[in-house]
């Protein structure tokens, strides 16, 4: 796949309509700006207009796309990004005035996602994204092809074997994703079955993820094995899930998950190719929602999120708001959660005892006597429960221990 600029910062011009909720839109202009630097674009300014109806010929008004024109040629713009998803005639419209080219918000994410992509796995998701988005604007591309390889011959022709080909492409891919889909589904159950509650990762892109699963990682009980992930200041670091055991000072073990982080309008064509990884959160048994609070939008992005959870079928799932750089920010009283820095480490208990509190319910702490005959028991419940208290008596050792229901029920003839 081409990236939708030949070379590094291109001269870039931002526009954006709206036709109410000023507030709204004057965030996601910075956001876009945001989008576009993340794609390594030069933003060199902003050209923006309050709508009384949409001109269905180029979605702006007439006066304002000849401003953009103006705009385009005294500051030799190369590249425009409208913060709209245009259909493919305004597109085409605005472009043959202004003179350069014109992509929309969707095409910037898409472009994100495609830079990121490292997994097979993701770089097909991204893939079938990018042609279901290009399907229904193909005539445009069509268009160029004609133009480019001098053909006269009836657009419609080409414009529907090209259709064809890229719904054929599309099939193939989808394919190949199920396939691994299939693999990854076969892994987690066989996760299941070791019993282990799921923790799921959730939030904004650039919330803080990452770095609170190393944090985590960092903490947990047997640091030597489990690799840290990629935690960097870019929007969408993370494209693919990992999964990592933590393991906690009292032996309680669960799965920890990072996922790829949502956006304002996520193009749905990517939450459709993302769905089998998103899925993975439906299945986890408690969810960190991970809010950066040092961000002046972190309540629209806390909006933002809980509306893709719903999307994505979330429901009866016990969320905990973790809300990350505290660091960055002074006044704490703004809602129900824990409030943490997840790169400087602080509050992390705070957050281990909710996980505790909820992960654990059904918990119980008893006592048991072990015969020395069954050291062996004894030594299990020492790696893999919490043992309060060990005493060492006459007829074995007699023990307080708090242990998970499944380990209960396997040594529930011990109980004292
Ligand atoms: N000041 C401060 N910065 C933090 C904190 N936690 C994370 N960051 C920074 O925030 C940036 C994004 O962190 P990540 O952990 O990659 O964020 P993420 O939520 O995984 O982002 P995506 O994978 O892009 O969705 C990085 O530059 C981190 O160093 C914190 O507690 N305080
Ligand atoms: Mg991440």
């Amino acid at each position: 796949m081409e990236y939708i600029n030949d070379k590094k910062f291109e001269r870039t011009l931002l526009v954006g309509a709206f036709l109410y909720n000023e507030e709204e839109f004057i965030y996601s202009m910075e956001e876009l700006r945001n989008l576009a630097e993340s794609c390594e674009l030069e933003v060199i300014g902003k050209i923006t207009q309050k709508l009384r109806g949409v001109t269905s010929a180029t979605y702006l008004g007439k006066g304002k796309v000849e401003e953009i024109r103006g705009f385009v040629e005294n500051n030799e713009i190369e590249i425009i990004v409208l913060n709209e998803e245009l259909s493919t005639s305004q597109t085409r419209n605005i472009q043959e005035i202004v003179g350069c080219r014109v992509i929309d918000r969707t095409l910037l994410i898409l472009d994100i996602f495609a830079r990121r992509a490292k997994t097979r796995e993701a770089i097909l998701q991204v893939q079938i994204a990018q042609l279901q988005y290009l399907l229904p604007r193909i005539s445009l591309l069509s268009g160029n092809f004609n133009e480019r390889l001098g053909t006269r011959g009836p657009g419609e022709t080409k414009y529907e074997l090209d259709r064809r080909k890229i719904e054929k492409q599309v099939s193939l891919l989808e394919n190949n994703l199920n396939e691994m889909v299939e693999n990854r589904k076969t892994q987690r159950k066989r996760r299941v079955k070791n019993n282990l509650p799921i923790v799921a990762l959730v939030g904004y892109t650039n919330s803080g993820k990452s770095t609170l699963m190393n944090t985590l990682i960092d903490i947990s009980k047997f640091k030597n094995d489990d690799k840290s992930v990629i935690a960097v200041d870019l929007l969408f670091a993370t494209l693919e899930t990992t999964t990592r055991q933590i393991i906690l000072e009292n032996n309680k073990k669960f799965l920890l998950t990072d996922t790829v982080g949502f956006v304002s309008r996520l193009p749905h064509q990517l939450v459709k190719a993302f769905r089998s990884t998103l899925e993975e959160i439906t299945e986890a048994d408690l969810i960190l929602h991970v809010v950066d609070i040092s961000n002046k939008n972190y309540q629209r992005q806390l909006n933002v999120t809980e509306k893709v959870l719903l999307e994505i079928g979330v429901k009866n799932i016990p969320i905990i708001h973790v809300y990350n750089k505290i660091d960055r920010f002074d006044s704490l009283n703004v809602g129900d959660g824990v409030f943490i820095s997840a790169a400087k480490k602080l509050n992390i208990d705070d957050l281990i005892n909710e996980i505790n509190k909820l992960l654990y319910k059904n918990y119980r702490t008893v006592r048991m006597l072990i015969p020395y005959t069954s050291g062996y028991i004894f030594n299990y419940l020492k790696e893999n429960a919490f043992v309060i208290k060990e005493n060492y008596i006459d007829e074995g050792i007699d023990i307080l221990v708090e242990l998970s229901e499944h380990l209960y029920n396997k040594y529930k003839h011990l109980i004292n």
